[in-house]
């Protein structure tokens, strides 16, 4: 058959052509996944060291997960709201349970959760907090990463993410240092208009940047001591990629409001969720906030299997036993090429010594050559992030590549 014969090059030249442009990815082309590893058109396997920016901590194509959607898409996908189904108030009830809060409400991507805890945070801030209308105030860090929409990249610093794309939203977010403790008391103590602090308990776009011990813990006293929601947004930090259930679990913080995503599916379809208690959430009435796919029976049979998936299989210990394990490995390579080393659990990231600002890209691309798919972010840093499912063997064998590629790496 003729798409026997097609390779890479066809594939990539073919998006070139009819796509839009707004990505840049690594010249290879992926036609099928297992566990932790994918394989691209020409048979090559690769370990996955982005894990789709950990949505699979599953690992890829989950037997378990395959079956339930093929079960539930064969049987009923998607109602609206407009009706009940037979799996929303299951998942609602399994989800709530397991992390400890009185409602939630299911969106589809990212972006969207973080909008919506931005209109839950504002409605809270007026009928709650009684903020004089229309003058809520939302603290956010630099450097932050929380979706692509128009407001969500009006509070960004990334001219990638922001530029060119005005007017912004002003106003309504205040940007302040990422681990600083005493930047957000401040900015807490003299203004009594703001209503949350929006944080990412890692900031995995900045290049897996990882705050002191603490940070998150005072953050959360701070907003207790002036009535301010602290909201997570552990999209990619949650669901056992740092090592616990919750990137926040390592400090005992509970989030008034919590932002999941990606991994809520396991890489098998879009869903995103807020959690938080009825004094937040009850603020919405019938009518007020919405979306078609949101709280789709095949979504919530999905969510349902991919939460059981990480506790049945232990995924959150793992995370934590193997990236114990890949940190000490990464640290015995002895390259000069190798500055820095971070990260918690199976979120970590290595940064490039180099002068050449294209190194990490090239570093990606000779993995490639060895069998490992990693991505770089912002110029030197590269995030190395496989599904949660990983055994030693496999780290062992994937550390080879990096320490083969580092050692050997001149350009
Ligand atoms: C892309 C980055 C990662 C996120 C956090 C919300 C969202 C994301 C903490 C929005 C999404 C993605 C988006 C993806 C690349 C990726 C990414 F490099 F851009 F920053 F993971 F690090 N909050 N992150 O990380 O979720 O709407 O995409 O479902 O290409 O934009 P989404």
């Amino acid at each position: 058959m003729l798409s026997e014969t097609l390779n890479s090059q066809y594939y990539i030249e073919l998006e070139e052509k009819h796509g839009a442009h707004n990505y840049h990815p690594l010249p290879v082309v992926l036609s099928k996944g297992e566990g932790v590893y994918v394989w691209d058109v020409e048979g090559k396997r690769y370990y996955d060291f982005l894990s789709a920016y950990s949505a699979v901590n599953q690992g890829h194509c989950h037997p378990k997960l395959v079956q339930t959607l093929q079960e539930q898409a064969a049987k009923l996908s998607l109602t609206s709201r407009a009706f009940y189904n037979d799996v929303l108030g299951e998942f609602e009830a399994y989800i709530t349970n397991l992390f400890g809060y009185e409602k939630v409400l299911p969106m589809n991507t990212g972006a969207e959760a973080v909008e919506t805890a931005i209109k839950l945070c504002r409605r809270w801030a007026y009928d709650v907090k009684g903020i004089e209308k229309d003058k809520a105030q939302i603290v956010v860090c630099r450097d932050n990463f929380h979706g692509r929409t128009t407001t969500i990249i009006s509070f960004s610093n990334d001219p990638d993410s922001f530029g060119g794309f005005g007017p912004y939203v002003s106003n309504a977010f205040i940007s302040i240092p990422y681990n600083d403790t005493q930047a957000i008391e401040k900015v807490l103590s003299e203004n009594p208009n703001i209503a949350g602090f929006l944080v990412e308990p890692i900031q995995g776009e900045a290049g897996v940047n990882t705050p002191d011990e603490g940070y998150l813990a005072n953050c959360f006293a701070l907003c207790k001591k002036y009535n301010v929601l602290f909201i997570a947004d552990e999209i990619q930090t949650g669901l056992a990629r740092t090592g616990k259930m919750l990137c926040c679990d390592h400090e005992n913080v509970r989030p008034d409001m919590l932002i999941l995503g990606k991994a809520l599916s396991g890489g098998m379809y879009p869903v995103s969720a807020v959690l938080c208690d009825d004094e937040i959430m009850l603020t919405i009435q019938p009518g007020q906030h919405g979306s078609t796919y949101g709280g789709n029976p095949l979504a919530c049979k999905i969510a349902i299997e991919a939460l059981e998936i990480l506790q049945e299989e232990k995924l959150a210990d793992n995370a934590e036993e193997m990236g114990a394990y890949f940190r000490q490995k990464l640290e015995n390579i002895h390259s000069p090429l190798l500055k820095t080393i971070r990260g918690k659990g199976l979120l970590n990231a290595i940064v490039i010594n180099h002068t050449n600002p294209e190194a990490a890209w090239e570093m990606c691309m000779r993995f490639k050559e060895e069998g490992l798919l990693a991505k770089p972010t912002h110029g030197d840093k590269i995030r190395l992030a496989p599904p949660l499912c990983i055994n030693k063997a496999q780290i062992d064998e994937s550390i080879t590549i990096i320490g083969k590629v580092l050692t050997e790496f001149v350009k």
